[in-house]
């Protein structure tokens, strides 16, 4: 075992960490093994691997059957359908690269705390999803001329705030009938997996991740706005709780990178070495909108990075650059701008439920 100095090594205290006296948070912690993230070193990969991708499932993950499930479409259309998933994929797949973000990331920046799951910045990943466009299934049950929304009904059902739901989400029927939107079964080419939906969840690219309904097993076309808890209380942007709020739609810009060098385990803090130091990470933005720069802030100065080229309209945009790391403690950031012009905040802005922080990520490192 090599041992450093205590100047050269910031995590020199080799005693036990102390106990603490406080108990870990219970429910935020039952909420954390359930909904995992990303591990920011996947960030290397284009396509997340399926086992590495976030997860955020309100309620119980639905045990539901590939063969005897039944999609049920039906309210203001001519003809209601009930099909199997045979029949969708019957209908003509197509496969997407999409990176998916859940509106909570980021909400462990904000103080004080709202009692949800605690993201920090892990709730992306990229997935290639095969499915059927939602538009297909649309125009061969014929919408009736007072449609206004359509719902997407999952499967699992449960309490928020003393209200019992189905999970459920609804768009506009000019944006359901968008291309991008899909019926998807399929995951990274293999069938979806449990967590993430099968056999059939909604994949709404470009929208923060709440969109994308899991076990579907219900659609609903509406002559007036679909009133499920989802939809109508949660997912707003709030500056109070009185606030009624706005809601959350498009993914907001943002990049993570991957952080360099090797962790301490317990803070997550980095060691590097001096030198040249390649860094590389991911940018992305909601709505298909362009990445047009990244930038790499070392100790606060910033650097332009080298963008790549993104797999398909929606998914993520590569970035890297080089880091002549010199010793010393030093704090990398990095700051995606989009082609609306839209930049990423320094500073965490508030919402009163930790939604759609997208400020810079900031990586602590010690170059030795
Ligand atoms: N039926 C259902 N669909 C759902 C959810 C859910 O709890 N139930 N969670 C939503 C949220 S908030 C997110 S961020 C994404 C997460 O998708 P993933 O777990 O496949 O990454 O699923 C969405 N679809
Ligand atoms: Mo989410």
């Amino acid at each position: 075992m090599a041992v450093m100095s205590e100047h050269t090594n910031p995590f020199h205290d080799t005693s036990p960490r102390p106990h603490q006296d406080e108990r870990f948070l219970r429910h935020e912690i039952q909420l954390v093994n359930r909904n995992s993230g990303i591990a920011l070193e996947a960030l290397v990969h284009d396509l997340t691997p399926v086992g590495l991708h976030y997860l955020l499932t309100h309620f119980d993950i639905p045990n539901l059957d590939r063969e005897t499930m039944r999609l049920a479409v039906s309210g203001r259309v001519k003809t209601p359908l009930e099909l199997s998933v045979a029949d969708l994929e019957g209908m003509g797949v197509e496969t997407r690269t999409v990176t998916l973000e859940c509106a909570g990331n980021g909400r462990n920046l904000l103080a004080p705390r709202y009692p949800s799951n605690p993201w920090g910045c892990e709730a992306v990943g990229t997935a290639e999803w095969t499915g059927v466009p939602l538009n297909r299934v649309l125009e061969q049950v014929e919408l009736l001329d007072d449609a206004v929304e359509v719902a997407f009904i999952g499967a699992d059902r449960g309490f928020d705030r003393g209200i019992e739901h189905d999970y459920g989400r609804s768009l506009s029927v000019d944006h359901a009938m968008r291309d991008e939107v899909m019926l998807v079964t399929g995951m990274n080419g293999m069938p979806l997996l449990p967590q993430h939906g099968a056999p059939l969840r909604l994949v709404v690219p470009g929208w923060y991740g709440m969109a994308s309904v899991k076990w579907l097993t219900r659609i609903e076309v509406l002559d007036k706005p679909y009133d499920g808890y989802q939809q109508a209380v949660g997912y707003h942007y709030r500056q109070s709780r009185e606030d009624r709020g706005v809601p959350v739609r498009e993914i907001r810009v943002k990049s993570l990178m991957v952080p360099p060098g090797i962790p301490d385990w317990f803070t997550r803090e980095r060691m590097v070495d001096a030198g040249t130091v390649r860094l590389m990470g991911r940018a992305w933005s909601g709505n298909g909108v362009e990445i047009d720069r990244v930038e790499v802030g070392v100790d606060g100065v910033w650097h332009a990075a080298d963008l790549g080229t993104r797999a398909d309209t929606y998914a993520w945009t590569p970035w890297q650059c080089n880091w002549q790391a010199v010793p010393g403690e030093h704090e990398l950031c990095c700051r995606a701008t989009d082609a609306n012009g839209d930049e990423q905040p320094l500073e965490a802005r508030w919402d009163h439920t930790g939604l759609g922080n997208n400020c810079v990520q900031r990586v602590r490192v010690t170059v030795r």
